[in-house]
This record gives C-alpha cells, structure tokens and sequence, in this order.
C-alpha cells in the first residue's frame, strides 16, 4: 500500500473464507477454466500417464494443490495402472491441505504415502530432499502460474527447474487466450462472487492487521488487455479517505478513485508457453487440450 500505483499481492487472498469464495467461483457458470481443466483430466489422465515415463516410481508434486479434484483423476489412474507413487501436495492454505488429504484418502483408499506441505512454491519444493531411482512430475494446475506477471512467470519457471533432474516432468495448466468477453466475464460474475473474493482480502487486513478498511468504500473493477492477455482486478477507492492499520501503527491516504492493483490473471498464447519451456531448459512433450480449446495442460520434460 505503500508503492505508487498502490498493490496487493492475490496471494494473500485465501483465508478460510477466501478458499470458501474462491471455492464457489470455480462452480459460477462464468467461470469457465475448472470446468475445461477437469474435462482434460476425466478424458486424458490415461493419455497424460502413456506421456510420462513410468518405469521408475513417481514423485508427485503439486503446487497450490486446492481442492485436488483434478490431480485425484491422475491418482485414479496411476492406482489403476499400478504404477507406484508418493504424492506431495503443497498450498499456502493449511486449512486447506488437511480438507485435501482427507478426502483423497476417503476416496482413494491408503494405499500410497502423502506428504502435506503448507508453505509457498520455492521454500515447500526445498523441503522435499533429493530421491533415488524416482522421477518427479511437478504439477502446476488451474493456470495459478496466470498470477505471476511476465517477469515473475520466468523467474518461477527458473527457479522450479532447479528442483529438476534431467528426465524429471513439470505438467502446467495455462488458461488460453480467447473471446475478450468471455475472459472478462469469468473476472467479473453477475453473482458478484468474485468482487467478494477481492474485497475479502481488505476484510482480512481488518481483522488480522487491526485495519480499518471501510469494505463498501471500493469498487471492483477487473480489465483485460487482448494484446497482453493480461486479466487484472483492481479495488477503486469511491472517496478520499483514510486508512489505519493498527497491526503498523500507520495511515494509508486513498484518493478518490484510486485503484489498488490486486491480482493479475494472464492468459497464454502457444509462443509463450514455448517460451517459458526454453528459459528452463525444458521441452514440451505433450499438450492437452480441452474440446473447446480455451486450456491446455502442457506436459514439459527437462533436458
Ligand atoms: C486460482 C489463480 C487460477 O486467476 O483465475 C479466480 C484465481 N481470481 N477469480 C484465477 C481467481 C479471480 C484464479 N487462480
């Protein structure tokens, strides 16, 4: 709050009621990338295992793991294929990975290790030592890698590659670039879900930073710019006004019609998810699409 222009970072955004509304915006008919991303994972999982090597056993890591209602189709089928496994999810929500490893094992039986971690991508991944004789497939799902800018996508894709040995897999789900209206619309529901979901995160300053953010004093407001495929969600202060935030022992002016930058939700082009396999010495083996072609999962290997 303290930059000019004024930012937030969307990471913050899940709380317990941030994963709450965040959970009712993937079921919003607007919101279109669940739905796609899950037709990919019930119609391909088999398609996406015969993509891998599956002669070692498999280290499954995914980062921002969520409600895990896709990866558990890819789990399905690795159980149905015998092929043996370990599975790491990683979230910043601790509430949410115990929700996620309770319902995998209810549904999937014990029959393989999970190792939670709660922590954010780069500290989780270096928790996970080093393992013989096993390959790692690192997914990436939901196109949550839309909320890093271009700059911070390169440096993720850098960094992830780190944690890879050669031969090892990286599987990232990149919402696609498509009708304008379409994309807005999911940012901007007529069920105003996803206006709460942005404003919960001033609520959440509120109550754990003893904040004083007058939450009917914004306005959401999300854009997209068709040239960038940048989606990004701003708060707009409908006054001048004053906000003080106890937890800092200090006061943030807001002009009227002042916009905070919230979060940022880019969608792809195939050049620049080419891109982003070359900066981390990864080639693309595979990608699969939903019918509509608006997702894509691409199934990287590095080199
Ligand atoms: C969870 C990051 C994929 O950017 O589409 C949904 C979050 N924000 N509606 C996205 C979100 C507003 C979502 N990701």
């Amino acid at each position: 709050l303290s930059s000019s222009p004024k930012r937030l970072s969307s990471k913050y955004f899940y709380d317990a009621a941030g994963d709450e509304l965040f959970r009712e915006i993937m079921q919003l008919p607007e919101y279109y990338l669940t739905r796609a991303e899950y037709e990919i994972f019930s119609t391909q999982s088999h398609d996406i295992i015969s993509a891998l090597d599956t002669s070692a056993s498999v280290r499954l890591i995914e980062l921002g793991a969520g409600d895990g209602l896709k990866s558990r189709l890819l789990l399905k089928a690795l159980l149905e294929r015998k092929v043996p496994f370990t599975y790491y999810p990683l979230d910043i929500s601790a509430h949410t990975l115990e929700v996620l490893c309770h319902e995998m094992t209810e549904e999937l039986g014990d029959g393989f290790p999970v190792f939670p971690i709660a922590d954010e991508y780069i500290s989780g991944l270096e928790k996970i030592g080093p393992a013989e004789g096993s390959r790692k497939l690192i997914l990436f799902l939901g196109s949550t890698v839309g909320n890093f800018l271009h700059e911070e996508a390169i440096a993720f894709f850098r960094d992830v590659s780190r944690f890879m040995s050669s031969g090892d897999f990286l599987l990232v789900g990149f919402d696609l670039m498509k009708d304008p209206e379409v994309i807005l619309r999911a940012y901007n529901d007529s069920a105003g879900v996803t206006r709460a979901f942005n404003l919960n995160l001033l609520r959440r300053i509120n109550r754990e930073l003893q904040a004083d953010f007058d939450i009917e004093a914004f306005q959401h407001y999300p854009t997209y710019d068709p040239l960038t495929g940048e989606t990004r969600s701003f708060l707009i202060s409908r006054k001048k006004q004053d906000v003080f935030i106890g937890h800092l022992g200090r006061h943030f002016g807001f002009e009227k019609d002042e916009p905070v930058f919230m979060e940022v939700s880019r969608k792809f082009s195939a050049e620049m998810i080419r891109n982003y396999a070359e900066v981390a010495d990864m080639q693309i083996i595979r990608e699969f699409r939903d019918c509509r072609h608006y997702f894509t999962d691409v199934l990287m290997q590095k080199k």
